[in-house]
């Protein structure tokens, strides 16, 4: 199809939340929107705080610059700029962005006529951020418990926070969450892997029908969950590894504080064993 024709059919107008047709127009092969307006707004103001962040910090290496957020013992208030203030404007510029990106989704799909799958399947994802930055901080009572904004120490929080709970692979949601990963990395590699075998073949050979791509896993495990059904699978075992990882770090502290190991003692304790 021509590219103007495309244009006609798909870049149609209306469909918007606010704004009305206020910002309904693309630049280039963006769509904008009010929220494309709101995502610029928050990503360049967080970026440009990070920068300062940077410079008036002690390194220039982007592998160590590092914005922390504030001391423990400031709660859950609003700390100077320099200890930690800037962390809590960043922190909301990133939340402020994410959500702005998703609702420009719920836009473009409302355009188009489609479902909103994709600005879901993105809440999850925001929902994991929002967990270790707003809801597990502020049930612990100090944003101190957020990790800082840094390439390698947002490394040592993690490990530093998962050997507080002594060996965080004893964390049953953890170890939940960990599974639907490996499960995600596995179907994408099964699912591309058949469609490429069966549209993709070499040179003088023929591309196979769905059909072909059923009786392959017919053959192999006895049973296809079909052409729709895999995509259906890939999201739900998706989005269950980013559930999953929001619910192991919100149980992390503000549920359970002793080491995860320990958790499993109500295994020992069952009445079974007495
Ligand atoms: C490929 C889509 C593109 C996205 C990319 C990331 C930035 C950050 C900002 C210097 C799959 C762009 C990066 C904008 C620059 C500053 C201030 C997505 C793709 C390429 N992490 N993490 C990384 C983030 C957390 C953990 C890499 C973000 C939690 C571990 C990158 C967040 C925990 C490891 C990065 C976030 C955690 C990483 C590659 C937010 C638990 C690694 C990411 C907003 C979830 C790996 C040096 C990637 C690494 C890595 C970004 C949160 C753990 C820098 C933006 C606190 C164990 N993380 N991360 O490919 O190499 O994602 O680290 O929540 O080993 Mg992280
Ligand atoms: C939070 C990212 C959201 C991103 C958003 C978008 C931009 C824009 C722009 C590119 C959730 C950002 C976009 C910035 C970029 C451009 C243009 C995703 C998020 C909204 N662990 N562990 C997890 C494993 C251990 C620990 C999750 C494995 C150790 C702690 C996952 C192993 C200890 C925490 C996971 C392992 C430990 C986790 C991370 C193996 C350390 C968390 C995925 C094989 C000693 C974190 C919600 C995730 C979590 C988490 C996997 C080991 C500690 C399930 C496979 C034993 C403290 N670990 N872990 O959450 O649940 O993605 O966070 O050993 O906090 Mg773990
Ligand atoms: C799938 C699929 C399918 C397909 C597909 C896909 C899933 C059925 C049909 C899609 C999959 C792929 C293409 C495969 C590759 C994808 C990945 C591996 C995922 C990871 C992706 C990336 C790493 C790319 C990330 C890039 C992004 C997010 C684009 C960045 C864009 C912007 C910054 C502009 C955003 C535009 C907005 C907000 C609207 C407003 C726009 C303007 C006003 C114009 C632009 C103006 C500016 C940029 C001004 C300056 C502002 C700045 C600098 C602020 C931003 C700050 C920064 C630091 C950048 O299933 O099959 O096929 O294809």
């Amino acid at each position: 199809m021509a590219l103007l024709s495309f244009e006609r059919k798909y870049r149609v107008r209306g469909g918007t939340l606010v704004g009305g047709d206020l910002f309904d127009f693309w630049v280039g092969p963006f769509y904008v929107g009010f929220f494309g307006v709101t995502t610029i707004f928050f990503a360049t103001l967080g970026t440009a705080l990070i920068l300062y962040g940077a410079a008036i910090g002690p390194t220039w290496n982007p592998w160590l610059i590092s914005i922390a957020p504030p001391d423990i013992s400031y709660g859950l208030s609003l700390a100077p700029l320099r200890e930690g203030g800037l962390w809590q404007i960043i922190t909301i510029c990133a939340v402020g962005a994410f959500s702005s990106w998703a609702l420009r989704e719920v836009e473009i799909c409302r355009k188009l006529g489609m479902g909103y799958h994709v600005p879901f399947a993105f809440s999850v994802a925001i929902f994991a951020y929002v967990s270790l930055v707003v809801i597990r901080p502020a049930l612990m009572g100090a944003w101190g418990f957020g990790f800082p904004y840094g390439i390698f120490s947002h490394l040592d929080w993690v490990s530093n926070t998962g050997y507080q709970y002594l060996h965080f692979h004893y964390n049953p949601a953890h170890m939940l969450a960990v599974s639907f990963f490996f499960t995600t990395a596995l179907a994408l590699g099964l699912h591309g892997s058949l469609v490429l075998s069966a549209v993709n073949p070499a040179k003088g050979t023929d591309v196979k029908s769905p059909e072909y791509e059923d009786t392959f896993f017919r053959d192999l495990v006895g049973y296809s969950v079909g052409t729709l059904g895999i995509h259906r699978v890939g999201l739900l075992l998706a989005l269950n590894a980013g559930f999953w990882s929001a619910v192991c770090i919100i149980l992390s502290g503000p549920f359970w504080s002793r080491g995860w190991p320990e958790w499993w003692t109500w295994w020992l304790n069952l009445p079974i064993w007495r």
